[in-house]
């Protein structure tokens, strides 16, 4: 990268993490708590936002923004769920940017308690951008491989949490669930680790109770500051 490349980069980056902060302040004067969920394609997001929206809804009110290159195809499946969804098409970037939510923020309705970001299928590039998130996910399925976490270590790095999918499918694959998660952990020891099926059930339960738990934390700190 050219030096000029470099410095268009910076400034970029510099502005997102500003329209991220305001997104943030602004969210959580309202008691919103903003969940960023990255992972690569098929890895099993939008299948585990139904279930985490199954259990939430509608005691917890929640919406979602829905990031994809093309097509309106996972709002519309979480729209069906009966929550509101907004489908964010990049045309070709491989992320979504602080501005894109931002320009959303008008038609949250007011009751809403959690908003879910599911951002474009890709373990690069998301990692780089701040969405004004209070906790980030990264998801990693089992058929994709448990040497994922030191060859995409930003993704692992930045989050808060990391979520295994698809966990029904381990005792046919060569997937070793405590190497991949020591990898993480290795990279960054804060992390939550949560092992998950959204086809048969396993770990959204306890998944939804640390996205509740945060929410009653990010709103306890908010008092005390
Ligand atoms: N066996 C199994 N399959 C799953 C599970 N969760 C999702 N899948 C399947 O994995 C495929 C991809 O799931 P999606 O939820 O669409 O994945 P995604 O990460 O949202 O995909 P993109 O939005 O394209 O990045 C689908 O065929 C799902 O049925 C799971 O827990 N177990
Ligand atoms: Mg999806």
């Amino acid at each position: 990268m050219s030096k000029k490349e470099l410095i268009v980069r910076e400034e970029i980056l510099g502005s997102n993490k500003k329209v991220a902060a305001e997104i943030r302040e602004k969210l959580e004067a309202a008691g919103v708590l903003v969940v960023n969920l990255l992972s690569s394609p098929g890895s099993g997001k939008t299948t585990l936002l139904e279930r985490i929206v199954e259990t939430l809804h509608p005691t917890h009110p929640l919406a979602v923004i829905e990031g994809d290159i093309e097509t309106e195809r996972d709002a519309d499946r979480i729209r069906r769920k009966g929550v509101p969804a907004w489908q964010i098409t990049t045309g070709g970037a491989c992320h979504l940017e602080a501005k894109m939510v931002g320009k959303l923020l008008p038609e949250i309705p007011a009751e809403t308690k959690f908003l879910f970001i599911e951002n474009v299928g890709n373990l690069v590039c998301p990692a780089g951008y701040d969405l004004g998130e209070n906790i980030r996910c990264v998801l990693l399925s089992a058929p994709e491989g448990d040497d994922k976490p030191k060859k995409y270590p930003k993704a692992f790095a930045s989050a808060d949490c990391l979520i295994f999918t698809k966990s029904d499918l381990i005792p046919y694959l060569p997937f070793d669930l405590e190497k991949a998660g020591n990898e993480a952990l290795d990279l960054n020891p804060r992390l939550r680790i949560f092992v998950t099926s959204a086809l048969k059930g396993r770990g959204i339960a306890e998944l939804a109770r640390y996205f509740i738990e945060s929410r009653v934390n990010m709103i306890q700190h908010q008092r005390h500051a």
